[in-house]
């Protein structure tokens, strides 16, 4: 009997038989990747993180853990609730990560809070290093990394170029590994390229959002060339609806909030605590950042552990660049293609790949020419005009996790259908 007989035999139950259908075939799909006994995280929503599954989380926290204290990734954005300061919180969720309170950085004031106005930057910190194992809320990806909370976005809901140049260089100043930058603008701008160019020199690995166009080309700061760019999947490891792409990017999850293909009963979106302590479940390729950001934590951390870890300048960020975009997941037309780039990262395949480092595999490591090359592209003078460039984050949507189960699941139920 085919779908349609079903559906016009079966009304209502034909509906249940096929979403049934439908989330049989995709928790196969998610959990097909998972090796049996991958460390699974006591935290109690972590059922809900479809996105962990995907990029193999289980089995690489069974290689390094959480990573370590001493990688450092600086989150560049709206802030974060890492402390109780003048009316901003800790959140609970945050409270054993592990935070470089020291260089906390306003790049928009110059004061040294980082706090979050808006949620953004505790969401996506959260994605890099939620406090894990800790019978609350969430996992994060590297839950051990030490976070550098520095706050480029203003009450005006934008990022200046200026303030971002800023945020970058306090970065470099405080020793960061990683960079995250989950904002972006669709035209290249502003003081930011020379500024990410300082960072690569300095061996640290900028990681931006690929963007929420649709578009086949990369906003900025993700098009530099010195940048790992990243798109977004659906839960379904299809590229989400919304995300930019080209073959120069990797993908990781961004969620789809507008279904739920895991079947959990909420919106397949990432989902992390935010500033009110409440979990939501946001998407965008905002959100598939941080992945990126955190398995490139774990990865630097193993290469520490592992005595393969090149010196830090340019060679190292051209290093975890090749790890990450040779051991990912090929999805869409064999090979890097211009619809998922390199593909789906794998956090575990990436640390099994350093894992068969051997230190003197260090001096052999063939690395990409245009990746050791001079960046291309002439150096960009701020805009003509002398006005401030704006960079928006590349959030595109938002649920609070109390109104993205029964009730947005009853609203949406016309959007769910079979997936072939
Ligand atoms: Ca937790
Ligand atoms: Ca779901």
């Amino acid at each position: 009997m085919t779908q349609q007989q079903l559906k016009k035999g079966m009304g209502g139950r034909g509906r249940v038989l096929r979403r049934w259908l439908c989330r049989a075939v995709v928790v196969m799909a998610c959990l097909w990747p998972l090796a049996a006994g991958a460390f699974t995280p006591n935290d109690p929503y972590n059922y809900l993180q479809w996105n962990f599954g995907q990029v193999g989380m289980g089995t690489a926290w069974d290689y390094v853990g959480g990573g370590s204290a001493e990688v450092k990734v600086a989150v560049l954005d709206t802030g974060v609730a890492y402390e109780n300061y003048e009316g901003f919180s800790l959140i609970s969720d945050l409270a054993q990560t592990n935070f470089d309170r020291d260089n906390a950085y306003d790049a928009t004031n110059g004061s040294s809070h980082a706090d979050d106005i808006f949620g953004h930057g505790t969401h996506v910190t959260g994605t890099v290093a939620q406090s894990t194992n800790n019978d609350i809320g969430v996992a994060g990806v590297a839950f051990n990394t030490t976070i550098l909370p520095i706050k480029v976005f203003r009450s005006d809901g934008y990022a200046y170029d200026t303030d971002i140049a800023a945020g970058i260089d306090r970065a470099i100043a405080a020793g960061a590994d990683v960079i995250n930058l989950s904002l972006g603008a669709p035209s290249p701008g502003g003081e930011i390229q020379a500024a990410i160019d300082r960072a690569y020199r300095a061996g640290i690995l900028v990681v931006a959002s690929a963007g929420n166009s649709s578009r086949s080309s990369l906003d900025y700061p993700a098009a530099y060339p010195q940048v790992l760019a990243v798109g977004a999947t659906n839960a379904t490891f299809g590229l989400a609806y919304y995300s930019n792409h080209t073959s120069n990017m990797v993908v990781a999850p961004g969620g789809d909030l507008r279904v739920d293909a895991t079947g959990d009963g909420y919106a397949d979106g990432v989902l992390q605590q935010y500033i009110d302590g409440n979990y939501w479940f946001l998407q965008g390729t905002s959100m598939a950042t941080p992945h990126v950001s955190g398995i490139a934590a774990l990865v630097l951390a193993q290469g520490r552990s592992r005595g393969v870890l090149p010196d830090k300048g340019p060679a190292r960020v051209d290093w975890l660049k090749s790890i990450i975009t040779s051991t990912t997941l090929d999805l869409g037309s064999p090979g890097q293609d211009s619809t998922y780039g390199y593909g789906l990262v794998r956090a575990e395949n990436a640390l099994a790949k350093v894992n068969s480092l051997s230190a003197s595999s260090l001096e052999a490591m063939d690395l990409a020419p245009e990746q050791s090359a001079e960046p291309a592209g002439s150096w960009l003078e701020p805009s003509a005009s002398g006005q401030p460039v704006r960079y928006r984050s590349a959030t595109y949507g938002s649920i609070p996790m109390d109104q993205a189960g029964a009730q947005w699941l009853a609203e949406m139920e016309d959007m769910l259908h079979p997936i072939h």
